[in-house]
């Protein structure tokens, strides 16, 4: 069987492509979730591709993950900047992790430079965009496979 990688989204990225496109691009979800599949297929991982708005559905995901998936690549949105409980559950989770952002959190406001996920994250990509999932999932693969 094929290694599960598992991406989640967190809150407000389901508006990606119809609001605030000078920082977040036109590109939306769904466009995200189609480049993710073809990089991942190109490369023989399988995906779980989720968004949602809640922070204890993200708990959850995260602990389904640790049981059955070999990475995870995240996007916690604005979760990154307040949840001890997302971080929390990536520790136990005990899979490599990667934290990705479309914008390049340390060159807007103050409050999004400090992340509680990076410390637990075995790396961090951010300020590329869409393109951030494909490298997430291409470095990844690369860490699964060492
Ligand atoms: O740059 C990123 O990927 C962020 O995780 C996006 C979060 C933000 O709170 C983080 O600091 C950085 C916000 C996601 C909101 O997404 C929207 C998409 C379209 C329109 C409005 C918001």
């Amino acid at each position: 069987m094929a290694s599960a990688l598992f991406i989640l989204n967190g809150p407000n990225l389901n508006r990606l492509g119809t609001r605030e496109p000078d920082v977040y691009g036109h590109t939306t979800l769904g466009d995200i979730e189609r480049m993710c599949r073809e990089t991942a297929e190109d490369i023989g991982f399988d995906i779980e591709f989720r968004q949602t708005n809640f922070e204890g559905m993200l708990v959850d995901w995260i602990q389904e993950a640790g049981d059955v998936a070999q990475g995870l690549i995240i996007n916690p949105a604005a979760y990154t900047h307040t949840s001890v409980a997302i971080r929390d559950a990536i520790t136990t989770a005990d899979i490599p992790t990667v934290e990705v952002h479309l914008s390049n959190i340390h060159a807007r406001d103050a409050f999004r430079h400090h992340s509680y996920v990076s410390p637990v994250a075995y790396g961090v990509i951010c300020g590329f965009g869409a393109t951030g999932y494909r490298l997430a999932i291409e470095a990844l693969s690369e860490v699964i496979r060492a």
